[in-house]
């Protein structure tokens, strides 16, 4: 059985972490799976919706094969997490994840590489590697870190507290909080009006306003120009200016 379900007939994937019985814990051949996915998506997707089965996102890494992991080891399956996750941030599909239950260690660091992020009350957002004797490797300390600030993700870690979708929200680990069973039919919602925008507006705002982050303001004002110089001058501008004037839907490529 696949450890990522993969539903991609139409412009909105659902990719579901399929392992259930160990609360999606994230083994090497899971990972490699999920990135897989985003290493060549179907050319009619356009927005992702990442979920996971049996009522948990994600328990993190699965912790039965980390024991034994020598430094080297260690350092190229940091670097794997990294590579995968990158990827999902940066492959140019905005990515949506519906989340329940564990959103734990490397589960937040995957939700924390992807844009929209949905909770359901079970939501549990922990990072507990100080009580297992490690530490983050799959890029919380800048992703997590960027979503809390560096205070707060310490105290997070010292502390191996769980924030739950209410506290995840005024964090902005979550970015909506819905009722029981209601993540999955609000990203496909959401995904729905993502997929309707222009794709270059889209892949702008995934692509570029995080590394504007990551700039001086001068460096990042003038990148901004750029990208808007380029996504006005798309068919796509002109046909979504010329929907908002005729009082119409734009129909983009
Ligand atoms: C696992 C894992 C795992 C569950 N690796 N096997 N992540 C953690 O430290 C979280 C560890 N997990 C938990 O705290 C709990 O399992 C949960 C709160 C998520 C769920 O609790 P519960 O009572 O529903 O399930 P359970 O009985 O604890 O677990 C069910 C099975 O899943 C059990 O296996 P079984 O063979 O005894 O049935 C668990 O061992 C297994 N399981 N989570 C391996 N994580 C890139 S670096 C990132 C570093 C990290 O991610 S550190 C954080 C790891």
């Amino acid at each position: 059985m696949a450890l990522i379900e993969i539903d991609a007939g139409g412009e909105i994937a659902v990719l579901t972490m399929n392992r259930p019985d160990k609360r999606n814990a994230m083994s090497d051949a899971f990972i490699e799976e999920l990135g897989a996915f985003f290493d060549a998506p179907p050319a009619h997707v356009r927005v992702v919706v990442l979920t996971g089965a049996g009522g948990h996102y994600c328990a993190g890494l699965d912790l039965a094969e980390h024991i034994e992991r020598d430094p080297e080891q260690g350092v190229y399956h940091s670097r794997g997490w990294h590579r995968i996750l990158d990827r999902i941030q940066y492959g140019g599909l905005p990515v949506v994840s519906a989340m329940q239950g564990a959103v734990i260690g490397g589960g937040l660091e995957i939700a924390a590489a992807t844009h929209v992020r949905i909770a359901e009350p079970s939501v549990m957002f922990q990072l507990p590697e100080g009580r297992r004797g490690i530490f983050v490797g799959g890029g919380a300390t800048v992703r997590v870190g960027r979503i809390l600030g560096p205070d707060r993700m310490v105290e997070m870690m010292l502390t191996g507290r769980t924030y739950g979708a209410e506290e995840g929200l005024a964090l902005g680990l979550a970015h909506y909080v819905v009722g029981e069973d209601e993540a999955l039919p609000r990203a496909m919602e959401l995904a729905g009006k993502i997929a309707r925008n222009a794709p270059m507006s889209n892949y702008f705002m995934v692509q570029a306003i995080p590394r504007i982050n990551d700039m001086g303001s001068q460096e990042g004002l003038f990148v901004e120009s750029l990208c808007a110089a380029l996504a006005q001058s798309t068919p796509d501008a002109k046909e979504g200016l010329a929907a908002f004037l005729e009082k119409r839907v734009p129909k983009f490529r």
